[in-house]
This record gives structure tokens, sequence and C-alpha cells, in this order.
């Protein structure tokens, strides 16, 4: 029973410590995108997951509406290789009038240094056996996912393939369409967003939260997590903490004791 409480008190202080808080007015990197018509995102309270202050709350009202929020770096989020970890949460509220099976949409953006090709590997829960649920928030581990292609070149192009995962795309998988770029596992992650809209007839409402991207090398990766102020634990974590800390200090008296006898 100690033993439990004393995992829990640490797991809690490795996840607060692991997330990046990205608020308001310490962005991190981030930034709306994209933004046309209705379309709006910011990091907001509306939704929230539970123990969280916030997240990154989006709305569009027609087809022509957009918007995204996206984190790009200078150098690379790591390499397009399929040993990491890739999750976002989302939160589609039934007050809003689009399609049910529409959602935020989680895009990597890409480099291959030996074609010199860029574009977005794009995850959509349509593709992925939806199940969308409303008014709650889902989590999605979408490393093994489906993800279509946005090539980029003149003219850009819509790959329109929806079963290709990560690891196919990492082992070269190409298609007939000429614009389709033939990637490999030493692609260049330059880049993530997530965003909603272009297209979707109605107004969608929702949010999205807790987006962590990770290729497996150490120092890259980004794993935010949006929040309108500093997260403070709720009344059941500090009692849960404070129990796990005092059975710590148990422990190590009774090995003290130990010790000494
Ligand atoms: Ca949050």
């Amino acid at each position: 029973m100690l033993k439990y409480m004393i995992a829990g008190a640490l797991a809690l202080a490795a996840t607060a410590a692991h997330a990046t808080v990205v608020t308001p007015s310490d962005l991190q990197g981030w930034s709306a995108i994209n933004v046309a018509g209705a379309g709006t995102v910011a990091i907001t309270d509306t939704y929230k997951p539970a123990g969280h202050t916030g997240s990154l709350e989006f709305s569009t009202g027609g087809g022509s509406s957009k918007a995204d929020f996206r984190h790009a770096v200078n150098g690379s989020l790591g390499d397009l290789i399929s040993n990491g970890a890739l999750s976002f949460d989302f939160y589609v509220d039934s007050a809003g009038t689009a399609a049910s099976h529409l959602a935020p949409a989680f895009r990597l953006a890409y480099y291959d240094e030996l074609t010199q090709k860029s574009g977005y590997l794009i995850w959509e829960s349509v593709y992925n056996g939806g199940g969308i649920v409303e008014d709650t928030w889902m989590s999605n581990n979408i490393l093994g996912g489906n993800f279509w292609m946005r090539a980029f070149g003149a003219p850009s192009v819509t790959i329109e393939k929806y079963s290709v995962t990560l690891a196919d795309w990492a082992s070269g998988t190409s298609f007939a369409n000429p614009n389709s770029h033939v990637l490999s596992a030493a692609t260049r992650i330059i880049g993530v967003e997530v965003g909603v809209g272009s297209g979707w007839a109605g107004a969608f409402k929702g949010a999205a939260d807790n987006v962590n991207v990770s290729f497996g090398t150490a120092g890259q990766g980004v794993n935010a997590n949006f929040e309108v102020g500093a997260v403070v634990p709720e009344p059941a974590t500090w009692a849960m903490m404070i129990l796990g800390f005092g059975a710590a200090g148990a422990v190590l008296r009774r090995r003290r004791f130990a010790v000494a006898a």
C-alpha cells in the first residue's frame, strides 16, 4: 500500500516536470497560424481536462473558417522513425453544428534533406476509426495511426491515400502520383500543428491539449500542456502527494533505524 502511494506521488511529480506548460503569456514557440474566416484558436479555460487550468480552444463558423496552432523549430523534432511517442487529446463540444466526425487534426511538418521535399503528414480521427465521443476528453495515441500526405510543390497536392502509417512512409512507400514524396527514416520532422476547419460546414466547437511529439531523440520533441496559468494540484492530488511523501519519509526513517540497529 505505501509503495503504491509513493509511486503515485512520484508519478505525479514526473508528469508535471515532463510536460511544458504553454500559457498565453509564455507561448514556448507556439503560435496561431492559418486563421481565416470565423476561425479562432486561443489558450482558454473553456475546456479543461481533469486537473488542468485550460486547453487550446478552437472554433469555426462555416466552410471558409480555419485555425491552426503551430510549434515550429529551426532544427528538428526528430527523424521519421516509429520508436517514439506521438499523442494528443481533443474535446468535441456537442454544441457545435459541424459534422460529428470532425475533430482537431494533427499535422507533422516534414523536410527531407535528400530530396529537399517538404509537406505535411496528417492524422485525422475519421481515417483512424473515428468513434468520437462528444463532450468528453479523448486521448489519442497516434504513433501507429494512419497519416495522409499533403505534398508541397508546384503544385502542392493531396495524396489521396488514407491508410498509410508513419512506418510505411518512413520505409519509402510511394504512389503513382508523381507529386507523392518518397520519405525515409531520416526525413526530419520540423514542426507540429493542431488545427480545425477548411471546408467544414457548420460551426465547430472544441479543444485540444497535451500535444506530445517525441521520436526518441534526446533533447528533441515537444510535449505541450496548454494552460491559462500555473498548474495548481487539486486538493485530492495534494492529499495524495502529502501521503506519498509522508510514506516515503516513514520508509526512510525505518531504514535509518535498521542501519542504526
Ligand atoms: Ca491543459
